[in-house]
């Protein structure tokens, strides 16, 4: 376990003395545990189309991760670029990312981001330059390459005059290719706005963090390149928050890419073919009692901001959305074989189709809108 100390909500510390998410509102509250919830409910009915032999491929989950993922990405605006990988669902139900677009992926719908043709998790948008979207490069499957992606990303957005915050989300295992630590320094020495989060989720497929790193904490990575880092309680989804906000704001202020190192556990085996039966159960048992849905719901709770009652509904709001984007999925067809050989020369106009961006369901607070800045009145989103 790596050495104190890991920042969570009650130690607010970063330099920064004024907690971000004290600004933020009772629907923005609900909001990013509605965005953890629907992360999670996509996945459970990703699992039993999995084992109705629907999904093509296999099935990464990020159970236990999906506080992080959706507290980084709040801490984002619309337009900014996110690289998720495998056990950021959360990051991209936070930035509005239509639930059916995974599930046509997962099952290789003709009417799929990649037409049913790329691996299921490769999820891409590139918009239209004047659109108010985000760019998404999703899981680029050699590891640590998304990173000098995500730095050239957000340097190329800065010389093109608009710039982007670029986040992208790394493992522990893939901290230690090259291409992560080329692309970092190269980010650091260009000042670029990259904000990397750097997920110690113990294992690497079956190899524990003490055989990935001599260093005890993560965050500890950037410091070789000069570059700012912090490392927070993974399942803390407001000390998450906190960090990544105060990151994204230096980023885009000029101060150059920073890293947020988060302390958490991937609470299943690397896929749903893996058992994980090498995971010491006494550690799964450790961070079954700091699931971050359940935590998020405490501290929601301890405020006064939602019931129980309140937070039930969300759930079941959330189960039911997922099973019906699923079903609507399951009911678009395969690609047309005679497609096979089109998009194959650049004459083609076969491209990609755009992904499809929803609004959240909580009023004043759309999925995809212009976070508030720590100085804005918290709920002004109109
Ligand atoms: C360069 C490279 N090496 C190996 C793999 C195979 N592989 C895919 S995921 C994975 C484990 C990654 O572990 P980590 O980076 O800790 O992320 P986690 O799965 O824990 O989220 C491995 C070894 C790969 N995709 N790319
Ligand atoms: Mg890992």
């Amino acid at each position: 376990m790596p050495d104190k100390p890991i920042l969570n909500a009650d130690e607010w510390r970063i330099a920064d003395p004024d907690r971000p998410s004290e600004q933020l509102s009772r629907e923005q509250l609900l909001e990013m545990y509605y965005f953890a919830r629907l992360a999670r409910e996509v996945e459970e009915r990703l699992v039993v189309l999995f084992r109705q032999s629907k999904v093509i491929g296999g099935l990464y989950r990020s159970l236990g991760q999906e506080g992080e993922s959706v507290a980084t990405a709040y801490a984002l605006e619309r337009r900014d670029a996110v690289l998720p990988l495998i056990r950021n669902m959360g990051a991209l139900m936070t930035m509005g990312v239509r639930p059916i677009e995974i599930f046509r992926q997962y099952m290789a719908r003709g009417t799929s981001n990649s037409r049913g043709r790329d691996l299921n998790i490769h999820i891409v948008h590139l918009p239209d330059a004047d659109a108010d979207e985000p760019v998404i490069v999703g899981p680029i499957s050699m590891l640590g390459d998304s990173i000098p992606v995500a730095a050239g990303i957000a340097m190329g957005a800065r010389m093109r005059g608009r710039p982007r915050v670029a986040m992208a989300w790394i493992g522990d295992g893939a901290t230690s290719t090259g291409a992560f630590h080329e692309g970092m320094n190269f980010a650091a020495v260009q000042k670029i706005p990259l904000v990397v989060v750097a997920e110690d989720n113990k294992y690497a497929y079956s190899k524990p963090i003490a055989r990935q790193m001599a260093i005890r904490r993560i965050d500890e990575r950037a410091a070789s390149y000069g570059i700012a880092h912090e490392l927070v309680d993974g399942n803390d989804m407001l000390a998450v928050y906190d960090a990544a906000r105060v990151m994204v704001e230096r980023a885009r202020a000029g101060e150059g890419a920073q890293l947020l190192g988060v302390d958490t556990m991937r609470m299943q085996g690397h896929a749903q073919h893996d058992d994980a039966r090498y995971v010491p159960k006494a550690l799964l048992d450790a961070w079954t009692a700091k699931d971050p849905l359940r935590q998020f719901r405490g501290v929601l709770n301890d405020r006064g901001a939602a019931h129980d009652r309140e937070l039930d509904d969300i759930d079941k709001m959330a189960k039911d959305y997922a099973a019906r984007e699923a079903e609507a999925a399951a009911s678009e067809p395969l690609p047309d074989p005679a497609s096979v050989v089109r998009g194959v020369y650049a004459d083609d106009p076969y491209t990609v189709p755009k992904l499809e961006f929803v609004r959240s369901p909580f009023a004043g607070s759309p999925g995809l809108k212009t976070r508030p800045t720590p100085e804005a009145v918290a709920g002004d989103d109109t």
